[in-house]
């Protein structure tokens, strides 16, 4: 079961899964299209409405894809029910508001962020409990959870030794998860996803997988591509819209590179397919017993931002622009991670400069005509001016 299954991860994922022999549920109450709506912003590429994605792929691939409009954080009757009619053996959960930008709009992207997040999180695991299942959950998280400060050491996947003193004198040596440091409303959503998942697993024995995932850049999967209506999104808005897609786009329509600050902000990142890819491999090996939430640093290369600029600008002759950060964040960061188990486990990794050129000409440039330029400056900010906040109120 796909909780989250129309979007921009969850949908190539279904595909994939379906494609690989597994039966697939997606369950998805349209939300992210809503949001659209409220944005006045579309994905750049022409995603096709859900009966018309699981048409094509039925046409296509002779296999057949379930779908439930459900609210997951709303309508707990219907999650539960649907659980006990399908009993899934894992449930792959997507199903968030995941955009920073979006989640500091105002008070009530704030709110409706924690109230649906937290709530999807948290009536998941409880009608797991609450039906009796012992299905997989396979989580995406995100590397945010950790902070990006981190000073020279290595970032681990999910768990910090650490020694602590002891009441007799000596020392305690005891694995904690690593403290959590969200940078924004969305990220701090999903450090208190990672309390549920612990609290579940110790208490019903649920086994989780959270993948900690970087940024994912990039578009098409081998099953997206294979006819134009099972096409994925690409966000390229102020507010969906993730670095390096966006600059992919605004290279093709010759905007210049919106490098927040001096671009010194340094992030991981991950391409959709590989993305794909680690979700069957989490799924495909599921930890055996639940001693303890699984969790894995889903990501391949690091980059800071104004290099990621700078490669877009040397292949495709973009310039770039330096504007105010919108955000509050560290103007720069180093940033080194542990990515070990999806390796061990299989993955192998495409690399930013095996694709990024192809993305560019088969998406960006192709699409570039679907662009509404208005959409593209980053308008959420972190701090407000105090008289937007009351704006806000009325
Ligand atoms: P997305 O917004 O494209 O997809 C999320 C899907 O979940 C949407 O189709 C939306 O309609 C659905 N949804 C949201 N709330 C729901 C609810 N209450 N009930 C049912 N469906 C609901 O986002 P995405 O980019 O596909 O991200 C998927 C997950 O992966 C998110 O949890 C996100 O935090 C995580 N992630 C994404 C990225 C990235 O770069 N896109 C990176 C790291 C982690
Ligand atoms: N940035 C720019 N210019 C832009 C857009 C962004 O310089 O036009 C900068 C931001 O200031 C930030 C960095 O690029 O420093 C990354 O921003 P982003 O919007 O690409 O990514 P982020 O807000 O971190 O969120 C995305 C996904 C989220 C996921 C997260 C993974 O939307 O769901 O959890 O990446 S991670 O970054 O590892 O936390």
């Amino acid at each position: 079961m796909i909780l989250g299954g129309d979007g921009f991860c969850g949908w190539p994922t279904s595909l994939h899964l379906s494609a690989c022999g597994h039966d697939v549920a997606v369950v998805d109450n349209l939300a992210r299209r809503k949001a659209d709506v409220e944005l006045e912003a579309e994905s750049l590429t022409p995603i096709a409405p859900m009966s018309t994605r699981i048409a094509a792929w039925e046409e296509i691939s002779g296999r057949r894809l379930g779908f439930h409009n459900i609210d997951v954080a709303q309508d707990y009757a219907e999650l539960l029910a649907l659980l006990r009619a399908w009993r899934p053996d894992a449930v792959v959960h997507f199903a968030e508001q995941r955009a920073a930008p979006y989640s500091m709009k105002s008070s009530w992207h704030k709110r409706y962020t924690v109230n649906n997040n937290v709530n999807a999180t948290h009536n998941l695991l409880a009608a797991l409990v609450e039906a009796e299942l012992d299905a997989h959950i396979v989580h995406l998280g995100t590397m945010g959870v950790y902070g990006y400060g981190t000073a020279g050491v290595k970032i681990p996947e999910g768990y910090l030794r650490v020694r602590i003193d002891a009441d007799d004198g000596g020392e305690i040596e005891q694995e904690i998860l690593y403290p959590a440091n969200p940078g924004s409303v969305y990220h701090m959503t999903k450090t208190q996803d990672q309390l549920l998942f612990a609290f579940y697993n110790k208490n019903d024995e649920i086994r989780v997988t959270d993948l900690h995932q970087g940024i994912v850049w990039g578009t098409q999967t081998a099953e997206t591509r294979l006819d134009e209506r099972l096409i994925n999104r690409f966000d390229y808005d102020g507010d969906y819209g993730t670095v390096l897609n966006r600059f992919l786009m605004q290279a093709a329509i010759g905007y210049p590179l919106t490098v927040h600050g001096t671009g010194g902000q340094t992030r991981a990142f991950i391409h959709i397919q590989d993305s794909v890819r680690c979700i069957q491999l989490a799924i495909e090996n599921p930890p055996e017993h639940a001693e303890r939430v699984r969790i894995f640093n889903q990501m391949t290369e690091v980059h800071r931002v104004i290099d990621l600029a700078e490669i877009v600008s040397r292949i495709t002759g973009a310039e770039i622009d330096l504007v105010e950060n919108p955000r509050k964040e560290a103007d720069q960061n180093e940033l080194f991670a542990e990515n070990a188990q999806l390796l061990q486990l299989g993955l192998e990794p495409i690399r930013l400069e095996d694709d990024l050129l192809a993305e560019v000409t088969e998406v960006a440039q192709r699409y570039m005509h679907r662009c509404d330029r208005e959409r593209i400056p980053c308008r959420s900010r972190w701090v407000r001016a105090r008289a937007d906040a009351d704006a806000d109120r009325l």
